[in-house]
Parts: structure tokens; C-alpha cells; sequence
């Protein structure tokens, strides 16, 4: 902007204010025209009257306790919703608590923008030491699908249609926005500044699988005798879940759901083998994923619950190339989104497809209603103080009695537990510690899934779990959101009962103050906190939330023997014989 430039425009600002925009009126309006309704922040220097202006000008701005939270709901807010989800954060520290979020979002394969203030590129460059000086750009890089900075007003139209096509297209991810300080207060003419804004036009277009794709995927579906699908988040992402049904029952294959497709087909569909998922993963001669990656989660398609090796060809379907042969070999890739690849398999097979043997989907159905029986009698128990089991037949009943409930869960045992007793009926109504395992995000979660849904929240905590976001009962409570919290209270992280082996007097690494009272922190800030110790007392207190709608904490006692070791995953734990024989007291739990 030229000198004489600069001079018109303050001459303007006196006479004729109106016609003139700014750095913050103009990243409001791109994000507004580009579709953003709600932005997830932590106010300070320089971004403060960025959210002031912002509220002012109808966005919904929500204020946190701590940026990781805010960017874990914007991160949320962003597989919910098929938008990026906006977090905005002040500079360096701020940032960097952001940036948690970001790349949890990344992983996830989530679009959210990350907006952080930054300081001046003449100070930072130089390293002369700013208030909150970090170069963030470079920081983020490594964790975000893409990194864009803008200096220049003019630019901002750019910068944002650049953020916001890059966080959606594709493999959607985290993208960061930098946005120093100064570049908010410059100032433009109104008329130039409108002009400069890009409406990003179809940022996530169809992509279709050529047809020679298709023909090999169902000649390799055609051939297999005990076939397998595996729904992943990826498909309850793509809000398509009237075709994915159609997909899964034309074929009529058994299906797997990973832990957040649960509910695009409901759980108790008869095609789901939830409850036969070592049969199934282990017989399986074809494995069809739809938007599941064969990482972790799966034990990248290999080992004991694998079966033989070389016994299963599979066919995936992603939006991103390089997913395909990632782990094993895909004999049939289907590369493209979710509802195209479903759509043009739907038209190839026809209506004469022969679905598989009934030799293969009775025993598949007779193993899940033989482990669902078997489970029963255990979810009905009244034991004080509770079990996992007992608790949570409680919540099972719940879900199916109010369906549209988003369910909120992270722990260790209070995770996969609720992930395998409690069914989840409609799509996207189970929101979770997704590609990482990572605690804390149940806050987060809860508070995205009730502002961009308006549906009742039940979130399901372990007691750690909730120890790294607890602080956002307050906004829960200042929002007064329809969620309620209950803590799996068990006194520690994984169980209340360890011991420090030393005989010193500090406690065991592991556990925490013992019956803590969770409950009082809600009422604390005018939220309802009830204390419960037995099934019947929760269900009690649970009906009572969700009637009222209040921001409630449910403290639940768990027996502090009641849970294993890292829940489902103590085998992912090194462990070295010299350990295992220096102490005798590690026994196995
Ligand atoms: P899960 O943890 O449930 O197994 P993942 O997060 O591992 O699921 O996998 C999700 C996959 O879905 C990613 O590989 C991602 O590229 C893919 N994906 C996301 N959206 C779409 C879409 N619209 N169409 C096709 N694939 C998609
Ligand atoms: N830090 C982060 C960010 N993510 C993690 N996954 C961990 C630490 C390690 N961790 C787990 O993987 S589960 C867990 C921790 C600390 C807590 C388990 O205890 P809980 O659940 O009280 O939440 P249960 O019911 O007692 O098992
Ligand atoms: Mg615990």
C-alpha cells in the first residue's frame, strides 16, 4: 500500500468512515461468505476484538477456558458438520495449545482451520524478542494438510478460500491460518475489500472410480465366499449414509463398524458382527473397507486376529491414492468419495447379485446372538459400587431409548467398554478419542456436538479422561448446554487400586485422589451434580438430564478394581524381562 495511498485512507477514516473496510471486517466476511456460522476461541492479544466484531457481526463465538479445547470442538465441529470447523487462538502460547487440536484433526482426516494472532514478520524474523514471538508458521506446518499466512488486507479473500478449500478437499485435514497482528487494523476501501472475497466454489467435488476400478472391485467382491465390510469414520464423515446402507445391503455382507461409524447403520442391524469381530475379522476371505484405514486401530490387516497371512484380498474405497497398499496389498482400490465409488458399485452389480452363503452369514449371526445373550444377564447387575458392565447397561438403554443422543466417550476401560456394550443407532452420534486414543477431547466433543446438533449430549469419562478438559464445565455451564457428563469414576487410570512399589508414601503413578467428588465442580458453577453409586441411581439421575436439559455432572462410583490395565490395548505396552523379574509385584491385571 503506497504512502499516498495510506494517507487518503485516514483522511477518509474522518470524513467518510463507511466506505472504508478493515483487516478484521474483511476475515469476517470471508469467513461468513465461505459458510462459517461458529467460531471455537480463546480471546487475548491481538485476536480480542476479532471475536468481539465477530459476535457483533452474527457469528456464534464461543469462548473456552483453554485453546486445546476449543480447537478439539472446532475439530469435531468439522466431521459433524462436512464444514471446517474454526478455532481461533491468540500467538505462541495459545497457538501451541491450538495446535494439539490441529493435528488431532489432521490425523482424524477433519477439516478445520486453525487462526492464530501472531507478531510482526520484522520482529519475529529477527528474533528480537516479541510479546509471544514464535515463528507459528513453520511450527504448524508438519501438522496441518496446509499452512497459509496472509500479510496484505487484499489478501485476506485469498487467504481464507485457500484455507477453506484445502481443509475440505480431498482427504479433508487441518489447515492453519496465520494472521499477524497488524494486518487486522489495516485498513482498505469497502468496494475493493468485498471484491477481494472468493466464495469457494465446490470445494469437495465428486470423484468417481474409472470403470475398469469398479469392474475389478466387484469381480473381487463376486469371488469371495465369506466377505467382509468395515465401515470406518471416513464413511460417517461423508454423509452418504443412505447409499452406504443401500451398498451393504444389496451386497449383504456381515459389516464391522469402527468405533465412530457406529450408528450409520444401527448396531443392532443384522447385518453388524460388533459382537463376532474376532470370527469374522479371522474367516473373512475378502475385506471391503469403506473410509477405514488398515492402521492401528486394525492391527494394520495382520497377526493372530488376522487369520492366515495371504488368505484375504481386499478392496478399499478412499478419497486419498496413497491409502491404497499402505499396509497390505489392496487387490481392488476404489479411488474416489464415498458416495460416487457406492453409487457407480450399486449400478455395476445389478439386481441379479447373488448374496453370499448362508453358511457364512447364519454362523456370523449366530455368534453375535449367542454373545449378545451371553453379555445380558451381566449389563442388568445392580452392584454398589458399580462395575463397568452394570453402568453401562444403564446407558445402552438409554441410547436406545433416545437415539438422536450424541454420545460423547474417552477413557481407557470407560472407552471400550462403552464402545462395545452400547449400540449407537442413527449416523454420527458417537463422537470419540478417534485415530490417536487421545484424552481429553471429551469436552470438546460434547460441546461441538450440542452446539452444531442442538441435540442432548452424554458424555462418558473416565476419571483421567475428564481430568484434562474438566475445566470446561464452566463453559458448558455459561452456554447451557444440554449436556451431561458422567465420570467413570474408579479413583485412577485404568484402576484405582495401584501401589507404589518403592513402600514410599507418595501414591502410585497411576491413581488419584480416592472418591473425589466430581460432581461438586459442576455445581460449582451453577450446573447440576449428582453422585451416584449404584445402576438404578444412575438411570435415575441420567432421566432426570436429559428432562430438564441442564449442564449436568454425574459423579458415578466405580469399584477401583474393576478395570484392566490400557483397557482393550495393555498389549501395546513394552514390557522387558528384566523389569518383569525386578518387580514381583507387577502382576498381571
Ligand atoms: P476409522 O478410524 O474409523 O477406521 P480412518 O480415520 O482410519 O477411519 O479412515 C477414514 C478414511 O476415510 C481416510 O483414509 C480418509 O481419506 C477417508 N475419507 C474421508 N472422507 C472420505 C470421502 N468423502 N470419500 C472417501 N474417503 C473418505
Ligand atoms: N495423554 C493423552 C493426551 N492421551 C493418552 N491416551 C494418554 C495420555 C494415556 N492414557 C490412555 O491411553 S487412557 C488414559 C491415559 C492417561 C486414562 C485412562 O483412565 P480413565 O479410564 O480414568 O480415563 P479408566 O476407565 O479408568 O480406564
Ligand atoms: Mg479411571
Amino acid at each position: 500500500m503506497g504512502v499516498e495511498n495510506k494517507a487518503e485512507l485516514m483522511a477518509r477514516a474522518e470524513t467518510a468512515p463507511e466506505t472504508l473496510t478493515d483487516g478484521f471486517h474483511l476475515l469476517i466476511d470471508a469467513l461468513k461468505l465461505n459458510g462459517v456460522e461458529t467460531i471455537y476461541n480463546v480471546p487475548g492479544i491481538p485476536i480480542t476484538d476479532l471475536g468481539r466484531y465477530a459476535q457483533a457481526q452474527g457469528l456464534r463465538v464461543l469462548s473456552f477456558r483453554h485453546e486445546q479445547h476449543a480447537g478439539y470442538a472446532a475439530a469435531a465441529a468439522g466431521f459433524l458438520t462436512k464444514k471446517p470447523g474454526v478455532c481461533m487462538t491468540v500467538s505462541a502460547p495459545g497457538f501451541l495449545n491450538g495446535l494439539t487440536a490441529l493435528a488431532h484433526a489432521t490425523t482424524n482426516c477433519w477439516p478445520m482451520i486453525l487462526i492464530s494472532g501472531s507478531s510482526e514478520r520484522e520482529i519475529v524474523d529477527l528474533q528480537r524478542g516479541d510479546y509471544e514471538e514464535m515463528d507459528q508458521l513453520a511450527i504448524a506446518r508438519p501438522h496441518a494438510k496446509a499452512s497459509y499466512r496472509i500479510l496484505h488486507a487484499e489478501d485476506i479473500g485469498l487467504g481464507v478460500a485457500r484455507a477453506v478449500r484445502a481443509s475440505l478437499s480431498g482427504r479433508p485435514g487441518g489447515v492453519y491460518l496465520d494472521v499477524p497482528g497488524e494486518l487486522l487494523g489495516q485498513v482498505m476501501d469497502a468496494a475493493e475489500g468485498q471484491k477481494s472475497l472468493i466464495k469457494v466454489v465446490e470445494p469437495n467435488p465428486a470423484a468417481f472410480p474409472g470403470p475398469d476400478a469398479v469392474s475389478r472391485a466387484v469381480d473381487v467382491l463376486k469371488s469371495a465366499k465369506k466377505p467382509l465390510i468395515i465401515i470406518g469414520k471416513g464413511a460417517a464423515y461423508a454423509q452418504c449414509d443412505d447409499t452406504v446402507r443401500d451398498l451393504v445391503e444389496t451386497l449383504g455382507f456381515p459389516y464391522l463398524p469402527m468405533s465412530m461409524a457406529k450408528g450409520l447403520l444401527p448396531d443392532v442391524h443384522p447385518l453388524c458382527a460388533s459382537a463376532a469381530r474376532s470370527l469374522v475379522l479371522k474367516e473373512a476371505d475378502c475385506v471391503f473397507l469403506i473410509g477405514a484405514r488398515l492402521n492401528w486401530l486394525l492391527s494394520h490387516g495382520k497377526g493372530k486376529a488376522w487369520g492366515e497371512p495371504g488368505t484375504k484380498n481386499f478392496v478399499q474405497i478412499d478419497i486419498e491414492p496413497t491409502e491404497m497398499d499402505s499396509n497390505q496389498g489392496i487387490a481392488a482400490p476404489l479411488i474416489g468419495d464415498i458416495e460416487s465409488c457406492a453409487t457407480a458399485l450399486l449400478d455395476a452389480i445389478g439386481s441379479d447379485w447373488q448374496k453370499p452363503d448362508e453358511s457364512w452369514t447364519g454362523a456370523v449371526r449366530e455368534k453375535v446372538e449367542g454373545n449378545v445373550a451371553r453379555m445380558a444377564p451381566r449389563l442388568q447387575n445392580n452392584n454398589s459400587p458399580m462395575d463397568y458392565h452394570g453402568a453401562l447397561g444403564v446407558v445402552k438403554q438409554v441410547m436406545a431409548d433416545h437415539p438422536d443422543t450424541v454420545l460423547v466417550n474417552e477413557g481407557a476401560n470407560a472407552l471400550d467398554m462403552t464402545r462395545s456394550i452400547v449400540d449407537v443407532h442413527k449416523p454420527r452420534k458417537r463422537l470419540d478419542v478417534g485415530t490417536w486414543g487421545i484424552m481429553g477431547v471429551g469436552m470438546g466433543n460434547a460441546i461441538a456436538a450440542a452446539v452444531e446438533t442442538g441435540n442432548q449430549v452424554l458424555a462418558i469419562e473416565g476419571d483421567s479422561a475428564f481430568g484434562f478438559c474438566g475445566m470446561e464445565v464452566e463453559t458448558i455451564c455459561r452456554y447451557d448446554l444440554p449436556i451431561c457428563i458422567v465420570i467413570m469414576n474408579n479413583n485412577g487410570i485404568y484402576r484405582g487400586d495401584g501401589e507404589n512399589w518403592s513402600g514410599g508414601e507418595d501414591p502410585s503413578t497411576t491413581v488419584f485422589v480416592k472418591d473425589a467428588r466430581y460432581d461438586i465442580m459442576m455445581t460449582a458453577f451453577g450446573g447440576v451434580g449428582v453422585h451416584v453409586t449404584s445402576p438404578d441411581e444412575l438411570k435415575q439421575a441420567i432421566a432426570e438430564a436429559f428432562a430438564s436439559g441442564k449442564p449436568t455432572l454425574i459423579n458415578a462410583v466405580i469399584a477401583e478394581d474393576a478395570g484392566k490395565e490400557s483397557g482393550n490395548i495393555g498389549n501395546l505396552n513394552p514390557s522387558s524381562v528384566v523389569a518383569q523379574a525386578r518387580y514381583p509385584q507387577a502382576k498381571k491385571i
